[in-house]
């Protein structure tokens, strides 16, 4: 056999071969269209429809991310850096065409190049379907972190699951909510790049037993099953860099490695049946986005993610290093809240049984490399793991945790004696009739910082949730609020208002450097941009008002003010007192004068989001949105002066139409229950005006733009306990009994299928989120909202003022400050 070429070899053949990298001018973007037509899609160059021409524009976009990709995996090789490793077990991605093009800066050659074969960009940018791997704000974050690391050159990786149904389409049938799978992968995924090469084994079950090295003791675990990870890659570019990083998906394909024994019992068929069932664990994200305790499969679909995310992290650092004390200086694990916090017990594992480490030292190094981050505000929401099942799962990671327990506990009792309460509070391990392991503490006692994800959920964090924690270890606690990326959410989105940014900036410089918008605050009152903006406006309206159309039926006048509600729906989010006051809203148009009907101002209600599908409560705001939404766009005596309107299957593409079209939006979640919400910072970003409670990064909103910028209600965060504790004296106002009566007595149809939800907020004890409390300020919140929009001037004045104060609130300023003060990375930017 001949010798393989020298790399130096190959190389002097590669670079005789190639014309450089691939061109971006819009006849080579033509030429690859073409190529891709005929020899990915397998089509003929001359006739391809609408979809076909976008998966070959997707291809020819592909090969040019890959391009950079493979230059910034050498270059981070070379330089080799800390980096980081961002675990989150949700990745809310949506469409990716658009958002390459604009990131590869290559729009304006794209729109040309199809031009001329008959095609529109923006037409083909709507056949991809969204890559919807995850339930809500958590996972959209993680999303816009992952665009932010890729623009600002960190050397970063994100880690995750390839579901192959992500979040369930939402179906509406008379009203109520019907889950349909999302199986997004049906017409191939031209974004990700399978590596069939890159894979690991995951074990689960079976024994802890020892074994002697060296004349000295080790665990060693023996698996009951094996499953393999194979790696899906999802190059990220960044904006204005040539900087492309990995965001690494793993899928479970069944394992060769023990498979010997069930193949030579004769029943061939059933051995593969069973075989193939390895693929079920990546199959389908859980659609709830609080509670999925107890449950084998989420247990397993956890440890099947940081098994291999692990392993691969490990065998990068060994590929240039020997001495685990460096880990800590190369690698930063963060973990996105709990889901991924089996990690720590993993790499005690492997550090202690595989690399025979002694455990102080492993623990030293452990300690160093995680951070953890929390998207939680209530205790209860706090993930736990029944020893039993995490025992028979993962028994060699459950010994560990016990020791890390061990450890603390012991730690803890130098420190605090006998408060047994506090030790209690404080252990890894719960007690009960339920033993189990409160994945939070582990991550607390395990990590080297904690953060909350807004001002005052991190102040919550230290004064509630983990006081204890917090007098433990103060040094431990920090904040980040979250943030946006400016790139999807204005660049991409609407364009119109980026293009109208631009110019009154003078420069595009705010795409990279978004504080540059604030540049826009000495133009708020200039009567020119003021006419622009609202022209901009106009026309996203429109886009709007015709998706309503479409998806819905009813007509909806664009003079109208577009006040939106879109989000996941909880009690806590309070759809239901939005819907209340639509309802009052209803009534008191009903029952006033004609002649003063003139001075109501129209508006448009959007409500749109998903329940979980065992959320019975949420389910019937939903029915109710419905219900109320039939009588009112069906009553000719009210005409345009009120519509509302259910957005169904809610994500991130339609999240992009509505966005830009809406002039108000509702943040109004009762105080101490938002972490932070992201979506308030996408609206303004837009210059949708806000109307929220002071919750969450909503009062960082407020402390930027002033609190004349945004109409804000409600209970503060410090009267909430004691309103609570009068809940059951409090004499709910007239207005807010009559609408609920109204529900209650089938004014809409459905009284006693609305019974529970009305004793929700009105039964004994009940009104646990104080819409009853809060209803009155809402109103009158909402009548401001109504008499300054009538004033256009002051109206564009406020939504210029909103765009202006938002670039605290991209994720550019999140991921830096993580950097500085978390990870402890630089920037790593490949020339
Ligand atoms: N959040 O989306 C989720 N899922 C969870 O399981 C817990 C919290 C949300 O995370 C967002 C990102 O940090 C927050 O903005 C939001 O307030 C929180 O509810």
């Amino acid at each position: 056999r001949r010798a393989p070429p020298s790399q130096a070899r190959r190389a002097e053949v590669v670079f005789k071969l190639m014309d450089g990298y691939l061109k971006n001018d819009s006849v080579s973007l033509q030429k690859a269209i073409l190529d891709h037509v005929e020899f990915t899609v397998a089509r003929s160059r001359f006739s391809f429809d609408d979809f076909e021409a976008y998966q070959a524009l997707s291809h020819s976009v592909r090969d040019r991310l890959i391009e950079r990709w493979h230059d910034t995996h050498q270059y981070v090789k070379r330089k080799d850096p800390k980096r980081v490793y961002f675990l989150s077990l949700e990745f809310l991605m949506g469409r990716s065409l658009s958002n390459s093009i604009i990131n590869l800066g290559i729009k304006d050659q794209c729109v040309e190049a199809l031009s001329q074969l008959g095609f529109e960009l923006e037409v083909l940018a709507e056949q991809e379907g969204d890559a919807a791997l995850g339930n809500g704000g958590l996972a959209r974050l993680s999303a816009c972190i992952m665009d932010s690391l890729a623009t600002l050159d960190f050397p970063a990786w994100g880690y995750g699951l390839r579901y192959q149904y992500g979040l369930f389409r939402q179906v509406i049938l008379d009203g109520f909510q019907h889950e349909q799978p999302d199986y997004w992968l049906n017409f191939g995924n031209p974004w990700e790049i399978e590596r069939v090469h890159i894979s690991y084994p995951v074990k689960f079950y079976g024994t802890v037993e020892e074994e002697i090295v060296d004349g000295k003791k080790f665990k060693i675990w023996v698996p009951g099953e094996t499953v393999e990870a194979v790696a899906y890659d999802n190059p990220i570019p960044g904006y204005g860099t040539r900087n492309t990083i990995n965001l690494r998906l793993w899928a479970a394909k069944p394992s060769d490695q023990y498979d010997m024994e069930s193949f030579n019992t004769g029943d061939y068929i059933n051995a593969v049946i069973n075989r193939q069932k390895a693929e079920t664990i990546s199959s389908v994200l859980y659609p709830d986005d609080r509670s999925y305790q107890g449950k084998e499969l989420r247990l397993k679909q956890q440890y099947f993610f940081v098994s291999a995310s692990l392993q691969d992290i490990v065998r990068r650092f060994k590929d240039l290093h020997t001495n685990f004390q460096e880990f800590p200086d190369k690698v930063a694990l963060q973990l996105n809240d709990t889901h991924p916090s089996l990690m720590i017990a993993e790499l005690m594992r492997v550090l202690v049984d595989e690399e025979h480490l002694d455990w102080n030292e492993a623990w030293g190094i452990v300690g160093k490399a995680f951070s953890f981050t929390t998207h939680i505000v209530v205790l209860e929401g706090l993930e736990k793991i029944p020893v039993d099942l995490l025992g028979s799962l993962l028994p060699r990671h459950l010994q560990i945790i016990y020791d890390i327990n061990f450890l603390f506990v012991e730690d803890l009792k130098k420190r605090f004696g006998s408060d047994y309460d506090r030790l209690s509070r404080m252990s890894i391990v719960e007690e009960g009739p339920v033993k189990n392991v409160r994945m939070a503490n582990l991550s607390i006692v395990s990590s080297h910082t904690v953060n909350g994800v807004s001002q005052v959920h991190s102040q919550i964090l230290k004064t509630k949730v983990f006081k204890d924690f917090y007098e433990l270890w103060p040094e431990k606690f920090q904040h980040k609020t979250n943030g946006v990326t400016q790139r999807r959410w204005i660049v991409g989105s609407n364009p119109g208002l980026c293009g109208l940014i631009t110019k009154w900036l003078g420069t595009e410089a705010w795409i990279r450097n978004v504080d540059l918008l604030l540049g826009l605050r000495q133009h708020a009152a200039n009567p020119e941009l003021q006419e622009e903006w609202r022209m901009i406006r106009r026309v996203n309206k429109k886009r709007l008002a015709d998706y309503i159309e479409a998806m819905s039926g009813v007509k909806v006048c664009i003079d109208a003010m577009f006040d939106v509600q879109v989000k996941r729906i909880h009690e806590y989010k309070r759809q239901l007192l939005n819907v209340l006051s639509i309802i009052h809203r209803y009534d008191c148009i009903k029952n006033m004068k004609k002649g003063d009907r003139r001075k109501v101002v129209s508006r448009v209600c959007l409500i749109g989001g998903k329940a979980a599908p065992g959320y019975e409560i949420a389910k019937k705001i939903i029915k109710l949105v419905h219900v109320v939404a039939e009588k009112i766009n069906n009553d000719p005596d009210i005409g345009d002066l009120l519509k509302l309107v259910f957005i169904p299957d809610y994500n991130v593409s339609v999240a992009e139409l509505v966005v830009p079209g809406s002039d108000l939006s509702q943040h109004i979640s009762t105080a101490g229950h938002e972490a932070s919400g992201t979506s308030s910072m996408k609206f303004l970003m837009n210059g949708c005006l806000l109307l929220a409670t002071a919750d969450g990064s909503t009062l960082e909103i407020i402390e930027e733009i002033g609190e004349d910028n945004l109409f804000v209600f409600g209970a503060k965060l410090h009267e909430v306990p004691s309103l609570r504790d009068k809940a059951r004296d409090f004499e709910v106002p007239r207005q807010f009994a009559r609408v609920v009566r109204m529900v209650r007595e089938g004014y809409f149809g459905f009284g006693d299928y609305f019974e529970s939800l009305c004793d929700s907020i009105e039964g004994n004890g009940g009104d646990f989120y104080l819409l009853g409390n809060d209803f009155m300020s809402y109103l009158e919140a909402q009548a401001a909202a109504d008499k300054t929009f009538v004033d256009q001037e002051r109206w564009t004045q406020m939504s210029i003022l909103s765009a202006a104060g938002s670039g605290r609130f991209s994720t550019d300023r999140t991921v830096g400050e993580y950097a500085e003060k978390t990870w402890g990375i630089t920037p790593c930017k490949c020339p």
